[in-house]
């Protein structure tokens, strides 16, 4: 159970983000909307939100899960494997340090939460452009300590591990049909992704809720099939900056 997020709102600089996706300029006045619905859902889900100013300095920052991994008991503070993000790490420690035990990824590791996929008691670290050996390394040695086991996985042709494969619960795995190191994820029921509905793989189980991006209908109909209660919501302006559900909060 999820009792807590936080959030950040995006910054009115949010469309000079990073960005691969050939989808066009984000509407800032949408994404705020979406943002809105965002919160909306993670409170109708259970969870006390903190919502956080924006960083117009950093225009990525409302991608907030980057930023660390948290659980209930401790939060690891990463460190952004793009240098245009570096410094957003430095200002979630001051949420968090009040909250939980802190634990930091320091060089020559570079580690994003995008990459970090928690499945009960294991982490799965995704080695991409942003996480390196170095900083999953460093995370292997911190969740061990309290009791986690983690295993360090390729990702391939995506931007975060979490773009591509996402737990729900139940042994239940939502992944890209192309993901690369499927072999590595046998033991999972593995739920993959229809052609043209990848952006769906990263849906969000939250405590009785999968919130789903809207648009997908064959992944949310296999999500639905499975006895989950749904929520859906429109991220088509996180979508252009290749954001996606969880990039949006911290949950724990
Ligand atoms: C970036 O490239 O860093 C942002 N534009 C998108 C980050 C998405 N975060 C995530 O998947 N966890």
């Amino acid at each position: 159970m999820f009792t807590k997020a936080i959030v950040r709102k995006p910054a009115e600089t949010f469309a000079n983000g990073i960005t691969t996706a050939k989808l066009g300029k984000p509407d800032y006045k949408l994404a705020l909307k979406q943002h809105e619905a965002y919160c909306n859902a993670l409170i109708k889900c259970g969870l006390e939100l903190t919502v956080l100013d924006a960083l117009p300095a950093f225009p990525d920052s409302c991608f907030v899960e980057d930023t660390a991994v948290v659980t209930k008991d401790f939060g690891v503070i990463a460190r952004p494997g793009d240098p245009r993000r570096l410094g957003e790490e430095q200002e979630i420690i001051k949420v968090l340090e009040p909250l939980l035990q802190l634990h930091y990824i320091k060089e020559p590791g570079f580690l994003d939460g995008g990459d970090i996929m928690q499945a009960d008691d294991r982490f799965y670290i995704g080695l991409s452009t942003r996480t390196n050996l170095a900083g999953s390394k460093q995370l292997h040695k911190i969740v061990s300590q309290y009791n986690y086991e983690s295993i360090s996985i390729p990702v391939c042709n995506l931007l975060h591990f979490k773009t591509g494969v996402n737990y729900l619960g139940e042994n239940n795995l939502l992944i890209h049909r192309d993901f690369c190191s499927k072999d590595d994820l046998k033991s999972f029921n593995q739920i993959v992704i229809e052609r043209g509905e990848e952006y769906a793989a990263n849906s969000l189980r939250i405590n009785d809720y999968v919130i789903v991006p809207k648009g997908f209908p064959k992944t949310l109909n296999a999500i639905k099939k499975l006895g989950y209660k749904t929520i859906e919501l429109n991220l088509s302006e996180y979508q252009k900056m290749d954001g996606g559900l969880s990039c949006l909060s911290l949950r724990f």
